[in-house]
């Protein structure tokens, strides 16, 4: 019988979700040597929350954060708040010992995301961040083929991160569009995947130029969290503080050239997170929305026969995918989060720091920063000056 692992989650909503299931499920697919169990949640509103508990499978909840901390019986804090509160949260916890995994992206600032880091290596506890799509079976694949050398030295990396769900005017100034409590906009919230994405597949960024655009500068202010299609009452508009969308050129320091947009006002694209790598030897291809798909190009195909072949990742040879099903049947967005947590119990159960954690979380942050200063200043920046 495998140790338990007790578990406290702050926050419950669309990301306490993907959490909580991926903690339910993970013993059915993986034996990650610890159990997590399901202790505490928090949130402010009490109702909200009792009835997240009870049918996420919760023990418990608590409407402060700072109880789930002081518990004797929590190891992991998961922190799924606002990106505001990440920093505050993050650094109590690594001073109380607990091991932390925290949504993307770490922190409102790279001072903030800096300070998180210092306090979980003070206090030796593990971390991460959750970059959930390169958990993909067919992103890890990928990977695997790069450092096996199949595409050879790499010329560039395009992606595309495009969503559409803020298009309409009528949408509330929710969270994620205010700057004091979500840090950026499309640059942040989905952008950031994109430069993990890079940074996993690629290597580090070196240097960039980009510039960020806000298409609808006033919204009507509204208690409501967010729905995906909410409208809201426009007798009181407010200030949209956050990009709608970004694009940016870089260069990483093996010498890859980047291409990268990030927009959520790409109608028609509901979470297209595509990505595109073209090396010496080979390409290859990658879509979330097909997520169990790889598309690879190798130049050593014979002629005539050349051309991009559809690989599904659901082999027992494919990262991860064996878990589950018989060749051919697929798995979804929510196992790439019983990916990340079963590497996140590996690490703490066999003692190694998994990844992506906060030190990705503090690079990432610092590409994010030097696109709102090349967009500021309209020059190229280089990422590692970035304080
Ligand atoms: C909203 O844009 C959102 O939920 C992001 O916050 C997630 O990180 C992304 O994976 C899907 O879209």
């Amino acid at each position: 019988m495998n140790k338990e692992v007790g578990i406290g989650m702050i926050g419950y909503q669309f990301m306490g979700k993907a959490h909580s299931h991926a903690y339910r499920d993970l013993p059915f697919y993986f034996d990650s040597k610890l159990t997590p169990v399901l202790k505490v949640i928090s949130g402010r509103n009490e109702s909200a929350v009792a009835e997240a508990a009870e049918k996420m499978g919760w023990q418990s909840y608590e409407t402060d954060w700072r109880k789930v901390i002081e518990r004797d019986d929590i190891e992991i804090v998961d922190i799924v708040t606002p990106n505001h509160t990440h920093a505050e949260i993050a650094i109590a916890a690594a001073e109380a010992g607990k091991h932390i995994i925290t949504e993307k992206p770490l922190a409102l600032t790279l001072d903030e995301a800096k300070r998180m880091y210092e306090a979980v290596k003070k206090n030796k506890v593990k971390h991460m961040i959750c970059h959930n799509y390169r958990f993909a079976p067919a992103v890890q694949f990928a990977k695997k083929l790069i450092d096996d050398g199949k595409i050879g030295r790499i010329y560039h990396f395009r992606a595309n991160y495009l969503q559409d769900w803020i298009m309409d005017p009528d949408f509330p100034l929710v969270w994620r569009l205010k700057k004091e409590v979500s840090g950026s906009g499309a640059l942040g919230d989905i952008g950031a995947h994109s430069i993990d994405l890079a940074r996993f597949l690629v290597g580090e960024f070196d240097e960039l130029v980009g510039t960020m655009e806000t298409f609808i500068k006033q919204r009507p202010i509204s208690e409501m969290s967010g729905g995906l299609s909410a409208k809201a009452d426009k007798s009181q508009m407010g200030e949209v503080t956050v990009d709608d969308a970004v694009a940016f050129i870089a260069k990483f320091e093996n010498g890859a050239l980047g291409t990268f947009e990030a927009s959520r006002f790409a109608g028609g694209n509901r979470n297209k997170n595509k990505i595109e790598i073209n090396g010496e030897k080979g390409s290859i291809r990658w879509d979330m929305e097909n997520m169990n798909n790889l598309e690879v190009y190798l130049a050593s195909d014979e002629p005539g026969l050349q051309g991009f072949r559809l690989i599904n990742c659901t082999e027992e040879i494919h990262p991860y995918a064996g878990a589950y099903w018989p060749p051919g049947h697929i798995i979804g967005y929510e196992h790439t989060f019983i990916h990340l947590i079963h590497e996140f119990l590996s690490g703490i159960a066999e003692n190694y720091q998994p990844k992506p954690n906060f030190d990705d979380g503090v690079k990432n942050q610092q590409v994010l920063v030097a696109i709102e200063r090349s967009t500021e200043s309209k020059q190229w920046v280089k990422v590692g000056e970035m304080k």
